[in-house]
């Protein structure tokens, strides 16, 4: 009776934890940050199914390890029945493991897919080129031949991680639209992170171009970092992705072609 009310109490304790955690934005993210577009979202939610799946067969495991202590302990010398061979349980234990990964396989699949489609048109197109160590942020645009040319440019130098605000190279992208990035490095692998896309992908020297797609959806300044030990200024290779409105983007294009067009005379 009293080990009864104890597996009660564990329950109520586990289900309270449970709810507790849910209730505040922070830890339901599970440790992830405030996604800022629609690919990080697809993929927050990922890694929020990934952790119920896994809670669920947790406590599925949790459960049946309370029972055995509390209701199959040693109480004599004599042996408990010997048994072996149950098929109906064997069979169970060897699909249910594959039905999880298959659900699992299933979901990822999905939602790389989407993270990673690239369209045939996106609206702003940056070459985005890391060098030992920062970052260069090509802006390219199709002129009326249909040849691309650069309409800004911003190259940054390394800085520490408490440089003052301005140090470090930003790259400006407007809210809404689509923003292909393409990763180019001249001289060893570095890998463009920004955590508050939930994204990031490695540059690669050489003839390969990786590229990705997104489409920020809350504007804003997020901090961004090579994620590829790339030599001794590594952790000096910062930049800031500056998400504003497509007006407020619109103007910083004009005012790089303005000074562009006013260095030639
Ligand atoms: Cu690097």
């Amino acid at each position: 009776m009293r080990s009864r009310r104890a597996f009660k109490s564990a329950g109520a304790l586990g289900l309270l934890a449970l709810s507790a955690t849910a209730c505040s934005g922070q830890a339901s993210r599970l440790g992830m940050p405030v996604p800022i577009s629609d690919q990080a979202e697809r993929m927050l939610k990922l890694w929020q199914g990934s952790w119920i799946a896994a809670l669920a067969v947790g406590v599925v495991v949790w459960g049946l390890i309370i029972w055995a202590v509390l209701f199959h302990r040693k109480r004599s010398d004599d042996l408990p029945p010997q048994v072996r061979y149950n098929m109906p349980i064997e069979i169970l234990y060897t699909a249910v493991p594959f039905v999880i990964i298959g659900v699992l396989f299933y979901f990822t699949a999905r939602d790389e897919n989407y993270v990673e489609k690239t369209s045939a048109n996106p609206a702003v197109t940056v070459d985005v080129t890391g060098f030992q160590w920062s970052w260069q942020f090509d802006y390219k645009e199709k002129d009326a031949a249909g040849q691309e040319k650069t309409v800004a440019s911003v190259v940054g130098t390394p800085v520490a991680p408490n440089a003052p605000t301005g140090a470090k190279p930003v790259m400006t992208i407007p809210s809404g639209k689509t923003i292909r990035v393409r990763l180019h490095s001249n001289d060893v692998i570095h890998s463009f992170w920004v955590p508050a896309l939930l994204y990031k992908k490695d540059i690669m020297p050489g003839p390969k171009t990786n590229e990705f797609e997104f489409t920020a959806n809350k504007t804003g300044t997020y901090e961004g970092r090579c994620a590829e030990l790339c030599g001794v200024d590594h952790s000096r290779m910062l930049f800031q992705l500056r998400v504003v409105t497509p007006e407020q983007y619109a103007k910083f294009i004009a005012d790089s072609k303005a000074k562009a067009a006013g260095g030639v005379q």
